[in-house]
């Protein structure tokens, strides 16, 4: 497993097939500053990998854990089930099941063993959410949220004032032609 040692999140996923979703929750932490690690962990295909994973990931300083999986989305329910960390789990869109599949296997955890289940594809809250939790414990964690929301809000306040400047016709021909370029 690529560790490091300054890791405060673990990234885990059912599968590569997952990486392309999984990796926005990198790339958000990444831009918060947050020391991540990030991995393939099968429940089904590596089960033994799994238990190793969340049995040492509180001794090896890790303090969040995202997981990922799609279908029969076992990794972060059993994930949960061996380690007292907090596990935000990541439904995957599936093609048989549109990830419904994904949602309730992740979802409908049993009383006692907690998983906080964030929207299907929904890596980019994944990892707020990780950076919410330990913005609890680290300041400039608090501070990297916090601007994060600023930049969100001024983002959609100056996309606010250019429709009602230039009206929704004049706004959607500019977003056509810059996505011709
Ligand atoms: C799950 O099975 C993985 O999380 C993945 O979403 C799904 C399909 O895996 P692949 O067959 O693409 O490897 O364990």
């Amino acid at each position: 497993m690529a560790k490091r040692s300054d890791a405060k999140v673990a990234i885990i996923m059912g599968s590569d097939s997952d990486l392309p979703v999984m990796s926005k929750a990198a790339d958000l932490l990444g831009e918060l500053g947050i020391a991540f690690e990030l991995t393939i962990v099968s429940a089904h295909r590596t089960p033994e990998r799994m238990y190793r994973f969340a049995a040492e990931a509180a001794e090896r300083g890790i303090e969040v854990i995202i997981a990922g999986a799609g279908g029969a989305a076992h990794l972060p329910g059993m994930t949960a089930s061996m380690t007292t960390l907090p596990v935000i789990g990541v439904p995957m869109q599936t093609a048989a099941l549109g990830g419904l599949d994904s949602l309730y296997s992740i979802v409908q955890m049993p009383a006692g063993i907690p998983v906080a289940t964030v929207a299907v594809g929904g890596a980019v809250n994944a990892a707020l959410l990780a950076a919410r939790i330990l913005s609890i414990k680290y300041p400039e964690v608090r501070a990297a949220v916090t601007s994060y929301a600023e930049r969100q809000r001024s983002g959609v306040e100056s996309k606010a004032a250019k429709i009602e400047r230039s009206g929704y016709r004049e706004y959607l021909d500019q977003a056509d032609s810059s996505s011709d370029r």
